[in-house]
């Protein structure tokens, strides 16, 4: 996943009560949940990565039975990609640049609300252009890590 963009992850849990199951989300790094709630799905939107090495962001749902009072807890480590490293390898470079002019010229990367098909679109705009690579231009060859759980 990439900085800043908007993620859903979902969870699949079952009660043996059988009763109703709420769960609580808690993301690390600043990471925004919305809506907050004790759903099963979260959507939640990235924190920002200053530097191309993908780096863990943590995401801890726990799962409480209603009924019976049961409850788990599970730790997930998502990555966070920074912007421009399209092939999400760790470093901005040649390669990424590449997947770029593949895509140049693309638009209507966002069909559908909040689901931005295009890798290359750097800047989120729902296209491919000028913008994204002068962006990834100028993450060119960024290496290390400021995202780290608290
Ligand atoms: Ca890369
Ligand atoms: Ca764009
Ligand atoms: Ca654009």
């Amino acid at each position: 996943m990439f900085a800043n963009r908007t993620v859903t992850v979902f969870a699949t849990a079952t009660d043996p009560a059988k009763g109703t199951l709420s769960y609580t989300w808690t993301p690390c790094c600043g990471a925004v949940v919305q809506p907050p709630g004790n759903t099963a799905t979260v959507t939640f939107i990235a924190p920002a990565a200053s530097s191309a090495t993908p780096c863990p962001m943590p995401l801890t749902l726990d799962v409480t039975s209603q009924k019976s009072g049961l409850s788990t807890s599970k730790t997930v480590d998502l990555v966070v990609t920074a912007l421009g490293d399209i092939n999400q390898d760790g470093v901005v470079n040649g390669a990424d640049l590449t997947l770029l002019a593949a895509q140049f010229g693309s638009t209507g990367c966002c069909s559908s609300p909040g689901n931005n098909t295009c890798s290359a679109d750097v800047d989120n705009d729902c296209d491919v252009d000028g913008m994204d690579q002068a962006l990834l231009i100028a993450a060119m060859n960024t290496v290390g890590c400021t995202c780290s759980a608290p």
